[in-house]
């Protein structure tokens, strides 16, 4: 793991004893862990950049276990890390310290599912796929799809805020989850776990916990509404020359398909050698500088897969396209998705991996890799690029075989001053965690962080909830020092 984050002080926070080892024993029954070799996996993060050296993790199945726990470390004044599936790719999941591990793992149960208006209530630990596969006996779909979806939980889903590969269709979560319970740091429930589709009842508190990233409480119930499973899907995968053509695509794609497209990805060549020679993946394309994954999901397959064709058939003819193929059946739409899904898990292959995650005014996308694939040539086994064209998200990545400080420092802070100066986001759908809180103020204003400090501080007066995240270590006066 890195040495980046050595230098940070340890808080004021009490220090675990065999005394609150023992409560946490007694309302935890045979759910509390102190093995180090159990510990390992949540100590470390999902990049395996991060590792912090928590003695204790508390596996708790109820709302109200939870909120016994917390209250106890609140009196005790310990400091809590919350835990999902860990698959967090900001540092955020893992404690920094010592801080408790709260792990919403045994809390998997579904609470209710309304076949009529697609309302589902369930438990914040359930897996993200395990969910999917549920609403989908009932004619539904979960309106969130990442490729940690196999151990991500929904809770942690919620805390991030994830985007993902249908926000292009289904919007945020911000829309779509209608209701929280959240355990507050001071151990009160706060239960906000509404199936209404409409609640304008004053402030819409759990707005709040969705992208908190573990900062503001722990989420234990989540009630979300789920679309109408799509019928048929189908999916085109295009090469291309340059980036422009994929923006080309992009508008040709949205007059042809408009309600029927699902998602618009793209993978630059780079990505496409790492999955294919890292995971042994196989393209059914020929070799193109640009790759576009399009896909429909629709309620009409033969009326969709004619509509696709069209559209391959206009972007051939423009020149936007230089090949393309669509896929109509499972394992040919799953065989292209796994490309892109991959991408991720083939950089970790090469050793370490520098993840930036931007917002970027289109025309200015792929301008960025250029610069830095030059900046960094010499220094980085590869610069890749891939990301989520439809909703202007970039994921630019960079690898060495071990952690490097010199490479680290030709990389930040001059890609967050690019992003900053081209009207940017540095965090689009990961979050700022441990590893980016502190370039908050290069997309917000001191007075919005400073707005931020001031929640933070009236929902967690001790700084017990996941200490070390999100806000940056110094907060800016208003005058912006
Ligand atoms: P964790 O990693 O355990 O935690 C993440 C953060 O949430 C931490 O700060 C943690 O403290 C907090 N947290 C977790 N659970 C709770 C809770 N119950 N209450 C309060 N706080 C909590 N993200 C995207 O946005 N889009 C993608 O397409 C995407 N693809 C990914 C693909 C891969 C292969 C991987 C490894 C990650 C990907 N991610 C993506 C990152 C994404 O944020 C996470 O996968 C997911 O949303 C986190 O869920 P988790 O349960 O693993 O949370
Ligand atoms: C994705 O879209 C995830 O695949 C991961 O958000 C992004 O690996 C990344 O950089
Ligand atoms: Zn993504």
């Amino acid at each position: 793991t890195s040495s980046q984050f050595t230098n940070l002080p340890r808080g004021p926070y009490s220090v675990v004893n065999d005394q609150d080892i023992q409560f946490f024993k007694k309302v935890l029954q045979g759910r509390v862990t102190t093995d180090s070799n159990e510990l390992e996996f949540h100590n470390t993060d999902w990049l395996k950049t991060v590792r912090g050296s928590s003695k204790v993790l508390l596996r708790p199945k109820t709302t109200e276990e939870v909120s016994a726990v917390v209250k106890y470390c609140s009196d005790r004044h310990l400091a809590i890390t919350p835990q999902g599936g860990n698959t967090g790719l900001v540092g955020g999941s893992v404690p920094v310290f010592d801080e408790i591990i709260i792990s919403t793992q045994l809390m998997n149960e579904i609470n209710s599912l309304d076949p009529v208006s697609g309302i589902l209530v369930c438990q914040a630990g359930c897996i993200l796929e395990m969910l999917d596969n549920h609403v989908q006996e009932h004619g539904l779909t979960i309106p969130l799809d990442l490729g940690a979806k196999g151990s991500c939980h929904i809770g942690g889903n919620v805390a991030t805020n994830a985007g993902g590969i249908r926000l292009l269709r289904y919007g945020s979560l911000h829309g779509s989850v209608l209701g929280l319970t959240v355990v507050l740091p001071n151990g009160e429930v706060m239960d906000c776990l509404t199936p209404l589709r409409k609640d304008n009842t004053g402030y819409d508190l759990k707005q709040l916990f969705i992208g908190s990233e573990g900062t503001l409480g722990i989420i234990t119930g989540v009630s979300i509404v789920c679309p109408q499973k799509p019928n048929a899907v189908s999916v085109a995968l295009l090469g291309c020359e340059n980036f422009q053509k994929v923006l080309d695509i992009f508008v040709t794609c949205k007059s042809h398909l408009a309600e029927i497209m699902s998602a618009f990805e793209f993978m630059d060549s780079p990505s496409m050698e790492l999955v294919k020679g890292n995971l042994s993946l196989v393209s059914p394309l020929s070799e193109f500088p640009f790759y576009v994954l399009v896909e429909c999901s629709g309620s009409d397959g033969t009326h969709d897969e004619e509509k696709l064709m069209k559209m391959l058939q206009a972007v051939m003819n423009r020149g936007e396209a230089l090949d393309g193929i669509v896929a109509t059946d499972y394992a040919k739409i799953e065989n292209i998705w796994a490309l892109r899904e991959n991408c991720a898990l083939a950089l970790l292959k090469d050793g370490y991996n520098y993840k930036y995650d931007v917002s970027l005014p289109l025309q200015h996308f792929y301008t960025l890799v250029e610069e830095m694939r030059e900046r960094l040539k010499d220094h980085v086994i590869r610069t890749v690029a891939y990301g989520h064209v439809g909703d202007g998200n970039l994921h630019l990545n960079f690898t060495t075989s071990k952690y490097c400080a010199a490479t680290m420092a030709l990389i930040e802070p001059f890609l967050y001053n690019w992003v900053a100066r081209h009207d940017g986001s540095v965090s689009a759908e990961h979050g700022l965690g441990l590893k980016k809180r502190d370039f908050i103020y290069h997309s917000k204003t001191p007075s919005a962080v400073s707005l931020m400090a001031t929640i933070k501080k009236a929902i967690d007066p001790q700084g017990i909830m996941n200490p070390y995240k999100v806000l940056p270590q110094v907060i800016r006066g208003e005058d912006g020092i």
